[in-house]
C-alpha cells in the first residue's frame, strides 16, 4: 500500500542489454542520415548513446539531432553536449538539435529507467551537412530493412553480418534486423534475410 519500495518490483530483465554506444551513420550519398532504434531499460539503469560528427573546416558543418520517445513505462532523458554546454533534460518526444561548425563535436543522450518496471523507448537521431537534419520515419517495408533504405536486399544482410562481427557500429535500423523474434540479433538473422532475398522465404519476420 502507498509507497512501495522500488526493489519490490523484483529483478528486471532487459531484452536489449547491449544498448548504448555510438551508432554508425549509414546511407552515404543521402543528404540526411537517420538512425532509429527501439530499446528497453530497467529502473535505475542508464543507457548512453554517443552522437558525434567530424566537420571539416570550411565544409559547412553538421546539423545533429536527437529525439527519444517513451513507448512504455517511465524514463528520464538528458542530453550532455561537450563543452561549453551543461546537461539538460529532454521530455519524451522533444527534439534536441545542435549545429557543429567547423569542428569535431559530440554529445551523449542518456536514457534512464525511472519507473518501477521495464521501460521501452524509441531513439531517433539525424545528421545532415549544410542543412538542418530531419527525423525520418522508418520507410516501408520494415522487418529485414536493417539499413533503413526502404528495401530488403543483400546490403541488409551485409549490415547484419558486419554488426555481428563488430566490424561496424549499429546499422541505422538495427531493430529491423531482428527477423526471428525472441532470439538475439546474430548471423541467423543475416542468413534469413538472404533467404528472403533469394525467394526461399515469403515473409519477414519468420515465426
Ligand atoms: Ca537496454
Ligand atoms: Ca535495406
Ligand atoms: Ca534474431
Amino acid at each position: 500500500m502507498g509507497s512501495a519500495p522500488r526493489a519490490a518490483a523484483g529483478p528486471c530483465d532487459d531484452p536489449t542489454p547491449d544498448d548504448g554506444g555510438e551508432p554508425a551513420w549509414f546511407g552515404l550519398g543521402t543528404p540526411n542520415h537517420i538512425f532509429v532504434y527501439e530499446g528497453h531499460v530497467c529502473p535505475g539503469v542508464a543507457e548512453e548513446w554517443t552522437v558525434s560528427a567530424f566537420a571539416l573546416p570550411g565544409a559547412g558543418g553538421h546539423s545533429l539531432g536527437a529525439k527519444v520517445t517513451r513507448l512504455e513505462g517511465a524514463i528520464s532523458i538528458t542530453v550532455e553536449p561537450q563543452w561549453p554546454w551543461t546537461p539538460s533534460s529532454l521530455a519524451s518526444g522533444e527534439e534536441f538539435r545542435v549545429d557543429a561548425r567547423d569542428n569535431e563535436f559530440s554529445y551523449v543522450v542518456r536514457i534512464t529507467g525511472a519507473g518501477s518496471s521495464l521501460a521501452q523507448y524509441r531513439l531517433q537521431l539525424c545528421d545532415a551537412i549544410k542543412q538542418a537534419c530531419v527525423f525520418g520515419e522508418v520507410p516501408s517495408p520494415g522487418p529485414g530493412d536493417a539499413n533503413c533504405d526502404g528495401n530488403v536486399n543483400a546490403l541488409d544482410a551485409q549490415a547484419v553480418f558486419a554488426f555481428v562481427a563488430r566490424l561496424t557500429f549499429w546499422p541505422p535500423c538495427l531493430f529491423q534486423a531482428q527477423v526471428n523474434p525472441g532470439d538475439e540479433i546474430d548471423v541467423r538473422d543475416g542468413a534469413i534475410i538472404l533467404q528472403f532475398v533469394a525467394g526461399l522465404i515469403d515473409e519477414l519476420p519468420v515465426p
